[in-house]
């Protein structure tokens, strides 16, 4: 059981260090960066477009994790931003080394803004820093108020929590007031933005709020 310990603490160390490194270099080319978790579905790669819409495409940089295929980065293409693609195989999160490896093939000058879009999943990304500014959660409204409570090492990590597909609540029975109280309890320094990708509500709020961290 010790010795267990004794390796996943050393794993965490090795990951902490590369983490360590790639905030150095995100802070020495001025580029602001996110890294997006959520459960599979929950519209990481749709906010992604409708953000890419917005902002402009030269400023922006993507790491797209994904355990099988391609899709997302394909989907982003058009936007002719530079994407990395990272294909995990089995492994449910991005972790540092791996951002590391992934940034070596990005050239970062001129670009203000790294999306990381994390492999689907609300456990694992977030025991895995990766030097990111902001770690941002989207919970779906489909998902249901409880999974805060449920999963709460992402949301006490999380500097942001976006509540996704709000064009769907008519057809619910979910409350943002419920799913915000329930994220609070686990972090009260959470900021919040409601979205819907379908109708563009909440989608000015958000990029105002990148903008304000894109440095100049
Ligand atoms: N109704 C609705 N559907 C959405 C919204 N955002 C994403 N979706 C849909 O949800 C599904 C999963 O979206 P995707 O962005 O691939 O999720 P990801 O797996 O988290 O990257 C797709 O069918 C999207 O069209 C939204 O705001 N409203
Ligand atoms: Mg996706």
């Amino acid at each position: 059981m010790s010795i267990k310990i004794q390796v996943l603490n050393n794993i965490l160390e090795i990951n902490e260090s590369y983490a360590a490194q790639n905030r150095e270099t995100f802070e020495a080319n001025h580029c602001f960066s996110v890294n997006m978790m959520s459960s599979p579905g929950s519209g990481k790669t749709t906010l992604l477009e409708k953000t890419l819409e917005r902002l402009d495409p030269s400023e922006v940089a993507i790491i797209e994790g994904d355990m099988q295929t391609t899709k997302d980065a394909e989907r982003l293409e058009r936007f002719g931003c530079q994407i990395v693609q990272i294909s995990t195989g089995n492994a449910c999160h991005l972790d540092g080394k791996m951002i590391h490896d992934a940034v070596e093939d990005l050239d970062l000058s001129g670009v203000r803004l790294l999306v990381i879009e994390n492999v689907g999943n609300l456990v694992c990304p977030a025991e895995f820093r990766v030097g990111e500014h902001a770690k941002v959660v989207i919970l779906s409204v489909t998902e249901g108020e409880d999974k805060p409570l449920k999963y709460p090492l992402m949301f006490r990590e999380a500097a942001v929590c976006i509540l996704s597909k709000i064009d769907l609540l008519p057809h619910l029975d979910f409350s943002l007031e419920e799913a915000r109280r329930n994220a609070l309890q686990i972090n009260p320094q959470l900021e919040f933005f409601s979205i819907s990708c379908r109708t563009g509500e909440g989608l000015d709020e958000w990029t105002d709020w990148l903008r304000k961290r894109m440095k100049g």
